[in-house]
């Protein structure tokens, strides 16, 4: 089931046949109170979200070539190109996660049966690792604005977000990024 924070907090309370108790309420508060900065974040990974993933998947085969060669997963182009959506695919639904606050949707959606898949068409555990530890650190800078030219690029791009403390943020969009990691090890 696909659950948000607040529907999250109503399946908790209905399981022990109680109303909501005024911590959970206070943690609803605070997801209230911090919206815009949640919002600014996933906007930050959805709009960079071609030039991550490119990135990402271009950078795993620069470190192991061997993948776009006969024999690798990501040969011919048809693989290619399954590894691309693949990777877009994970990342759209860690922008999905991040904006509900709760990481059912990813879960039920993309990682529920994907190691399995993966297993079965012999998709490399350790590269498919490699493109998502890429996506969460270039995903991580444009959240937190900390993304540099050299590193950018041409296609340098800074969000220009307000700056403030976005620490428990972040670090709720890196667990994402090693929840995938895990369900795929
Ligand atoms: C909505 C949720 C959803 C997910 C998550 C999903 C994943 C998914 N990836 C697949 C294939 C694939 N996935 C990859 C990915 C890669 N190969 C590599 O070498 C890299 C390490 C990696 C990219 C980072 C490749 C190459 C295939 C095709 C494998 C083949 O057909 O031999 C397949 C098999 C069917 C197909 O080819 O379309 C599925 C179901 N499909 C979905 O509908």
């Amino acid at each position: 089931m696909v659950l948000d924070a607040f529907s999250r907090a109503v399946v908790a309370a209905d399981a022990k046949t109680g109303a909501l108790s005024s911590g959970e309420i206070g943690q609803l508060r605070n997801f209230i109170a911090e919206g815009n900065k949640r919002l600014d974040a996933v906007n930050a990974i959805a709009s960079n979200a071609s030039c991550i993933v490119s990135d990402a998947v271009a950078g795993m085969i620069c470190e192991n070539q061997g993948l776009i060669q006969a024999g690798g997963n990501c040969y011919p182009n048809r693989r290619m190109a399954a590894c691309l959506r693949d990777a877009e695919i994970v990342l759209r639904y860690i922008s999905y996660a991040l904006l509900a606050g709760d990481a059912s949707v990813l879960d039920d959606r993309a990682l529920n049966g994907l190691k399995e898949t993966y297993a079965a068409l012999g998709v490399p555990t350790s590269s498919t690792i490699r493109a998502v530890q890429i996506m969460k650190a270039s995903s991580l800078a444009h959240v937190n604005d900390t993304n540099t030219e050299a590193n950018g690029g041409k296609n340098f791009r800074k969000m220009g977000s307000a700056q403030g403390d976005c620490s428990a943020l972040t670090a709720e969009a890196a667990s994402y990024f090693d929840r995938v990691i895990s369900a795929l090890s």
